[in-house]
């Protein structure tokens, strides 16, 4: 702590600390190393770090908790987050006024209900189910056949799964998203996947630079697997670690999550991603993010033409219709889903049958 004070001053914190063995002859003059790395926080940097002014690395943290806990910035993000938690609080009561089941067949009441059980927004239910009354008669149906007339349907609407194929051609897949979604372990695991299991030349990319442990995240797990990577700090640095990848079949870039309210940096990821051919954007969404939240994400995203969206975390989700809302509302295709931290295990290609039967199980 004394020597890093000493080099950057006492506002330093210790991000990460390692033993580091030294080689000596024989082992004879061997001496135990310890490397640590530090960072001095930037003033005017995002509020994450904003709050870390007092000692040492605990008291900081404990001070950003307290401080995320007490006194909530009243600002206008903030109270742009608040109006639309009561829009939403005000639409879910004014849905749950209508009468608009009623207006459904008596067959596809339960359907409904389940499908709002599963977290289906109220007026999508509504949509598919009186869709499906509009070209069907149900009159005549029985239970099993209604279920599989609903079950096409949101099968339909889910769509067909798009997760990344190597097709001979080199292809640059970037990761983009809010922050602690799960971009850089998804990179990850799709890493291991491609170069492990596939065999193929997988190059990494880093161009999250804004934290240190964001890049040394990445930086291990490239060790592990024993997939190079490169970090960019500016679009010339893409540049050259592509010239650097030339070889490789896959390249996974990892981009900087922070707040997708902060303009500067999406322009930073929209010039990263319009700079590159050959390439497919993912984004990263969180499943337990409530919908009126992943809305004001994808729509900050719209200017990207085409991407596909992996919905990650789904083993923290009490339900799975965020998928579906989702996917009835913007329509873009499904990559993967994410069940859990571990690489390389936990990560799927959306089987939509099975999906499809989760959104209407009680
Ligand atoms: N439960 C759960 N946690 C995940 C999943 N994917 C990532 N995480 C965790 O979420 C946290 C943030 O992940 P990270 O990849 O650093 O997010 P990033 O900021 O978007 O790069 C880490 O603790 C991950 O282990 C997942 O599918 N399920
Ligand atoms: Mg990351």
């Amino acid at each position: 702590m004394g020597k890093v004070k000493r080099e950057l001053g006492s506002d330093a914190i210790i991000l990460h600390t390692r033993n580091v063995k030294q080689s000596g002859i024989l082992g004879l003059f061997k001496k135990n190393l310890i490397e640590v790395v530090a960072a001095l926080e930037e003033k005017n940097m995002d509020s994450e770090y904003h709050s870390i002014t007092s000692n040492t690395a605990l008291d900081k943290m404990k001070s950003n908790i307290n401080k995320d806990k007490s006194n909530a910035p009243k600002n206008k993000d903030y109270l742009e987050d608040e109006i639309k938690k009561i829009k939403s609080m005000v639409e879910t009561v004014v849905n749950t006024l209508d009468s608009k089941k009623e207006e459904l067949p008596d067959v596809f009441s339960k359907y409904f209900d389940s499908l709002i059980y599963n977290g289906v927004n109220r007026d999508v239910a509504f949509k598919i189910l009186d869709r499906i009354n509009q070209q069907i008669n149900m009159a005549n149906k029985d239970s099993i056949q209604t279920q599989e007339i609903i079950l096409y349907s949101i099968r339909d609407y889910l769509g067909e799964p798009s997760p990344i194929t190597y097709d001979g051609k080199q292809k640059v897949i970037f990761f983009i998203g809010p922050t602690g979604v799960g971009k850089t372990t998804t990179l990850a695991k799709i890493a291991a996947n491609f170069s492990i299991n596939k065999k193929h030349e997988v190059g990494l990319i880093t161009a999250d630079t804004y934290r240190i442990a964001a890049v040394e995240q990445l930086k291990v797990y490239s060790e592990i697997m024993n997939i190079p990577i490169k970090v960019a700090y500016e679009i010339k640095d893409i540049y050259k670690s592509l010239s650097n990848f030339k070889d490789k079949d896959i390249i996974l870039v990892d981009t900087a999550g922070r707040s997708h309210k902060n303009e500067e940096q999406m322009n930073e990821v929209k010039e990263l991603i319009e700079s590159v051919n050959n390439k497919e954007v993912h984004l990263v969404i969180n499943t337990t993010t409530d919908f009126e939240t992943i809305k004001d994400v994808l729509n900050r995203y719209s200017f990207i033409t085409d991407f596909k969206i992996i919905f990650s975390k789904l083993d923290e989700a009490l339900s799975l219709g965020n998928i579906l809302n989702t996917k009835y509302f913007y329509n873009n295709q499904i990559s993967y889903l994410t069940t859990g931290q571990n690489v390389p295990d936990d990560i799927e290609i959306p089987n939509m049958d099975k999906l499809s039967e989760r959104l209407i199980g009680e």
